[in-house]
Parts: C-alpha cells; structure tokens; sequence
C-alpha cells in the first residue's frame, strides 16, 4: 500500500529546497510528493475487461484534499505543513477543475472516485478543456461570466503522454490528440484508475517555410482551429443547439478514445472482434454517441464488414440518458456532418438502412430522417443496456421519452439510480460529524454507507443529538465567515440555513423560490406572518449565457436580496444572499451548514438530482417535489421526515392540459403582490426588461408558467412555512437525523457496483 514515510521525506526535501512563501509552491511539493508514490500503484492490468466511461464532461472539482485523503495522508500532512508553519488550507486558493456543466459531469467524477474504491476497472475518457466552465460574477445583480483559467496553478496531478497521441480527422483538417492522464486514486485502498483527458493541438506547430513564404497569417489561422477544439466547455447545460465546433468536440473525444484503445488492443495483441469481451462502453448521454459510427469507422478498417462492426457495436455500448427535456436530446442535420466528418455520415445512412431492414421503421426510432441525425436513437438502437438515471426518470423514459423503443426492445432498459461519493461529500466536508459517527459505530461506513443506519440508535441519544447540533452550528459559523469574506454579507449563525444551489433553469424553479421569499418578506412588514424564525435564503446557480430567461431570474433574485438585506426592519428574521461563482468547493462548504435543502423542480422535469443526496447525507431536511430521486429519498427517509409539496409529475400533465395561470392570481392577492413586483417598480432592471420578460413568462402566452410556479406556489409556501415553524424543536431535529442514518442507498458506490454488475458484467 502507500508508503507515508517516503512521502512525508519527499515532502519534507521539497519544501526545503523550495521558497514556500508562495501557495502555488507548496501545492506543487504536495502534489509532486504524492504523484512519485502514486506512480508505483498506478498501472492499467494486462488482462480483464474495463470499462471506458465516455463523457464530455468530468466535474473534478479540487483535487488535492480528495487525493491526500484517499491515501490516506491527509492529517500527516498537514502536521507537515503546520510544523513548518505552513497551512494546507492556503490550498484552497487554487482553482476548481470545472471540466463540466453540472450533475451529469459531477455524477461522472463521483463514479470514477467510487469505481476505484471498489476496485472496478473503470477509465473516464473526457476533453481537456483549457477554460473549464465560465467564473461568474455579479455586476450590479447581472450575471458576467470571465474565462475559468484553472490552469493558472498548474496541473500537476496529471502527466502528458506525449508518445499516446493519435491523429484525428476533419473534412477540413486533422490535428493531434494528445492525452493528459490523471490517476484516479481509490479511497485508501491502492488502487489507481485513469482519468484521461485528449487535447487538440496542431500537426505542424509552426511551418517556417510558409512563414517566409509570406504565409504567417494562415499558419497562425491553423494553430488557433486546431487548438479551438478543446478551447473550452460549452457552458449550457441542458441543451443547446448543434454548431460545427461542438460537433468537432464531439468527434475529437470519441476517436481519440478509441483510437488509443484499439492501439492498446493491438499492442497486447488481441484481435478486434474480441472488443466486447475486453471493453464495455459507457456513453455518458448523447454527447460521446458519436462513438458508434467512429467504431464502425475502425472496425471497417480493420477489414471487418459493417454488418459484422455493427454487431461488434452492439456488444459493447451502453448508453445513459439524463434528461427528458426535449431540447437536450441532440441531433444533427446532414449538411453539418458532411461538411465536417463525411466518412461518419456515410455510416450513419448505414445504420439506418440496416436498421430499416431489420424493420424497425416508426416515427421515433429514426437514426437519421429527413437529413438529420438523432443521436439518442442512434445510441438507444446500439445500446445493449440503456439506463435512466432514478426509478422515476426510468419510468417516464419507458413510456414516454423512448416508448416507441421499450417496446421494441424492453429488455435493454433498466434503472441505475445515482449517487455520490461518501469520502468527498461527507468525510472530507463536513470531518466532525464524520468522526462523530464512527466514534459511535466505529468504521468501515466510509465504503459501504448503508452501515450508517446503524446511528439509528442514537438518534434519541441527547448527547449525541446535542453534537449534531453543535457541528451542524460550527459548519454555519466556517460557510458565514467564507461568505461575508466572499460576498460581504453577513449571516448569523442561529438562523436557519435554506438553501438552493444547482443550475439556473426555469424547471428548476428558482423563481418559486424567489417569490415565496419577497410573499415572506411582504408578511414580515404587513405583520400577517407571524412567528416566524430568523432565516437565511441562500441560493448559488450559474445560468448559461444565452439563456435569458435564466439571466433574468438571477437579477430578479439579486434584486430581491439588496432590498431585504438592507431592510433594518427585517434585519432581524431575513437575510437573502446569492452567492458568486458557485462550484464544487463551494458546494462543499454549503451542503454541510444548511438545515433545509430546495429541490422543487416540477415534478417530472428532474431525472434524478444528486445535491439532493448530499444534503440528505448531511442531516438537512428536503423541502421538494416527488421528482427524480426525491421520491427515493422519502422512500428511503420517510416522506414524513421531508417538507414535501405540489403537483404530481401525472397531476402536472393533467393540470397543463388546461391550466389558466391567472386564475391562481385572482384567488391569491399576496402571491399577485409579489408577481406584480416584476413590473410595478417595486425593483429595477436597469431598463434591460428582463423582469418584464419573467412576469411575461408566468402570464402570457399559450406556455404561460410552463413549469406551474404558480399553480404550485401555495403548497410550496404551505411546506416551506411548517418546517420554518418546526425548526429548532425536537421533531426537526430528529427529521435531520432520519435522513442522515437513511442516506445508505445514495453512495454512488452502490450506483456503480450496479452498472459493474447490470450493465457492464465485469
Ligand atoms: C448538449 C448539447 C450541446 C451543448 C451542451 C449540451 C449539454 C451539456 C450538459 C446537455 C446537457 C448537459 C447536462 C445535463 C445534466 O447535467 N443533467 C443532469 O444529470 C444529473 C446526473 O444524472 C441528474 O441528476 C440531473 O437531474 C440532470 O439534470
């Protein structure tokens, strides 16, 4: 297993021969300290079938506590450090790795954490996106997004492999490949995966010749395409629609993946069609499905026919699907693919001719239609597995998103419902109740969470209560002075934290949120609400550029905050903060202060959520639809011990059938208070009209209030109001604690034991 003492003796040879007054030093002995052990653990097996986990997307966050912690040195070394005067903590300078959007990219770092935990041969094959996703800042209550340089301390957990790149092909161009490989470390256990990220770079750096032939302008035109490809992530998530350079993304991950892959199977000479017995493939939704034709592509070269490739194929992906909103399904038109990879659209119209013969032919199990490609169908027709993502989710694409194929094929669809990974969402964030817990039942919980139920016992304990409480107070205490630190606000440890933090998008529903915060406020002043205890709204979401609507709802909600925080009279029970830039460090810090966790997306609009999970795992209350995994957590929890509310995903669809959002209004003159606020100057948007354009969203229209904010906004203050009226008092506490002993089934440990077993039978 690891060797600490050479560790703590490398350290210590680095961090004397170096000037430790600078943070991006120590980080860099650290890591290099770490990287010399880890190489010893880390090589991929000759033998044995792996999985490769396809995804445009790895959502890494920081690597160094996570990795110091999983070998298990994290305490060594920080007495290291300390005894030198130094604080690893100053650590937290250095940038998060945001190489993805949200939930789908953090889910597959999770799983990559977990599988190496478990000692499952897993690799990610992802893009080494030099801008991660986007820096946020508030510019007087409007969203501005500057380049996220997380490059700027180094890389210095992954190493080039200069000798491994491959050549990738365009129409137009090719370029090099070249991948950056980053051990996937498991959690004190000595196993290593890899996590390797492709990077597009030139074929020919600088060709001098041009230059003196006067040609300088096109050269510098050539290195720029070559290195836009991998420039940076796009930063929509949940659709967005198809241009060339996400396509060439796409493609560049894909090829470059199998490329290496089919090199590797040469090299141990094992033949092509022997492809499934040794890889499974894992297409983390449709972003890596171009894959299928590219291995198509391969296999042809190889001599193999493409009846026989696409049979190969059909062996070997697998396929998840994350979301049910129409716009994220992907599909490309004709012209785009021919024009940037002709050699990928020629097997496509394979497919679909293959497919038709095998007389699969109605109206939504098309590959490639009326020149466009639909690479969900591509993905669910090759797919020898295709999973959603919570039971809920699994059902409506069974009959609804993908009904056409579940009935051709029932026994490729199957549930995996997601998780996260215990260590960096439990033992590392919040290390007091971690200690806490198995102080109580001792270890071994840390990788098989299940086992926390055994609290269960102590959660009348008044001693052991009297500690949750106390922890639950001293995380409020480390979040308030980050975010006075951060944000210039501050917040009172004894209020109650409640929180929304996800993605800005309208099914999420933050609006709902926001609104029942100015109705609270507006109770608060008339004296109609009564007893109410001192809270803390927070809310930290990143909406993608273009996304109006989505921009509109974070001025609204800045602008909601200005005026209550600078309300003297409501200084008292009311404090509103939306946090900037908020990502997965963040995350960490805010999951384990918070007492009530927002998850109400309309009901049927939210395949799983997995922040749901962390904060159940950290003894918060949810306050939330039964939608994805919420309806899990309550199976789990009791829905009992949760603030649930709102329409059901079948009464939503009932109720949009012939819903008359005005009407709600009529019957509830607050709730039209605070929606009349959007537009009768109670706040300003600078003359932008975007708090028009939400009021607008909610009242006009044939998709008025699409997503029932205001149908569901009485029971949604209803709920949010009983747990503000139990907080503090021994019920409350106790739901707290139901959640934590029963957040067992969230460890994503479970999820991927699940796909090793179901799906990739390794
Ligand atoms: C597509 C085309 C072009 C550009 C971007 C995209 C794109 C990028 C990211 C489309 C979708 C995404 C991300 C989707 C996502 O994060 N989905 C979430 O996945 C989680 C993990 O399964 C679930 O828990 C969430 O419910 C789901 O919203």
């Amino acid at each position: 297993m690891f060797d600490k003492d050479s560790f703590l003796r490398r350290l210590d040879e680095l961090i004397n021969t170096q000037d430790v007054s600078d943070v991006k030093a120590v980080y860099n002995a650290v890591s290099q300290a770490a990287m010399a052990e880890i190489y010893r653990h880390w090589k991929t097996p000759q033998r044995g079938k792996r999985c490769g986990y396809f995804s445009a997307e790895f959502l890494i966050g920081r690597a160094v506590f996570s990795n110091l912690m999983n070998l298990g040195i994290l305490q060594e070394t920080k007495s290291a450090l300390a005894e030198k005067g130094l604080d690893l903590y100053a650590l937290e300078e250095i940038e998060d790795a945001a190489l993805g959007n949200g939930g789908l990219g953090r889910l597959a770092a999770c799983f990559l954490e977990c599988a190496a935990t478990h000692a499952i041969p897993m690799d990610g094959y992802g893009l080494r996106y030099r801008y991660g996703l986007f820096k946020q800042s508030f510019e007087n209550g409007f969203q501005k997004e500057t380049a996220d340089d997380w490059l700027a301390f180094g890389d210095p957990w992954s190493i080039r492999k200069e000798a491994e790149r491959v050549k990738v092909d365009f129409a137009d161009f090719s370029v090099y490949a070249v991948p950056y490989d980053t051990p996937v470390i498991g959690y004190k256990n000595g196993v290593v995966n890899t996590l390797r990220l492709w990077q597009s770079e030139p074929i020919e750096k600088f060709n001098f010749a041009l230059f003196d032939g006067g040609q300088g302008e096109q050269v510098a035109k050539e290195v720029f395409q070559a290195e836009s490809i991998t420039a940076v992530l796009y930063p929509n998530d949940n659709g967005d629609e198809g241009k060339t350079l996400r396509l060439r993304q796409e493609y560049f991950l894909v090829s470059a993946s199998l490329q290496s892959i089919f090199k590797r199977q040469k090299n141990r000479g094992r033949d092509e069609s022997k492809l499934c017995e040794d890889y499974v493939f894992q297409l983390n939704d449709t972003h890596p499905v171009l894959a299928i034709p590219e291995c198509i592509r391969l296999l042809e070269a190889e001599g193999y026919t493409f009846e026989t490739a696409l049979a190969i194929c059909k062996k070997t992906f697998c396929f998840t699907n994350h979301t049910v909103l129409a716009e994220a399904l992907e599909k490309w038109s004709g012209t785009r693919l021919r024009a940037v990879i002709p050699q990928i659209w020629t097997i496509l119209e394979k497919i679909q001719a293959y497919a038709e013969k095998e007389g699969i032919c109605k109206v939504d199990t098309y590959i490639v239609k009326d020149d466009t490609a639909y690479m969900a169908n591509l993905a669910v027709y090759t797919a020898k597995k295709v999973n959603g993502v919570a039971q809920m989710h699994t059902e409506i694409l069974k009959a609804d998103t993908f009904r056409a194929w579940y009935t051709l094929f029932p026994e490729k669809f199957i549930n995996v419902t997601n998780g996260i990974t215990p260590r960096r969402w439990f033992l590392l964030n919040n290390p007091l109740m971690a200690a806490e817990i198995t102080r109580r039942i001792g270890d071994g919980w840390e990788t098989d969470l299940p086992q926390i139920a055994k609290i269960k016992p102590y959660i009348y304990d008044e001693k052991f209560r009297a500690r949750f409480t106390e922890i639950k107070r001293s995380n409020k205490r480390r979040l308030a002075a980050y975010i006075e630190r951060r944000e210039g606000i501050r917040l009172p440890e004894h209020f109650i934290f409640d929180t929304q933090v996800k993605r800005l998008h309208e099914y999420k529903r933050q609006l709902l949120n926001a609104l029942s915060v100015l109705y609270i406020y507006n109770g608060l002043k008339s004296g109609e609400l009564k007893d109410f205890k001192p809270t803390a709204f927070l809310f930290g979401a990143k909406s993608a550029p273009g996304y109006y609507l989505a921009k509109a709802v974070i001025k609204f909600i800045n602008e909601i905050a200005r005026k209550i925080n600078a309300d003297s009279e409501v200084a008292a029970l009311l404090k509103v903060v939306f946090v900037q830039n908020y990502n997965v460090s963040y995350a960490e810090k805010i999951v384990c202060a918070s007492d009530i966790s927002e998850q109400i997306s309309m009901a049927g609009m939210e395949a799983s959520g997995t922040g749901n999970m962390k904060f159940m795992l950290n003894g918060t209350v949810t306050l939330g639809t039964l939608d994805g995994a919420n309806v899990e957590i309550c199976e789990e929890a009791g829905q009992e011990n949760n603030y649930i509310f709102g329409a059901t995903a079948r009464e939503a669809e009932l109720v949009k059938r012939a819903y008359d959002p005005s009407k709600v209004l009529e019957k509830n003159p607050a709730l039209k208070k605070a929606v009349d606020s959007l537009v009768d100057g109670t706040f300003t948007d600078d003359g932008t009209g975007m708090l028009k354009a939400v009021h607008e969203s909610l009242l006009c229209g044939a998709e008025a209030d699409r997503y029932l904010v205001l149908y569901d906004f009485d029971s949604y203050v209803k709920a949010k109001l009983s747990a503000n009226r139990e907080y503090g008092t021994e019920a409350f506490t106790t739901k707290c604690l139901e959640n934590m002993a029963n957040a067992g089934k969230f460890s994503a440990d479970r999820s991927v034991k699940e796909y090793a077993k179901l799906i990739w039978e390794l």
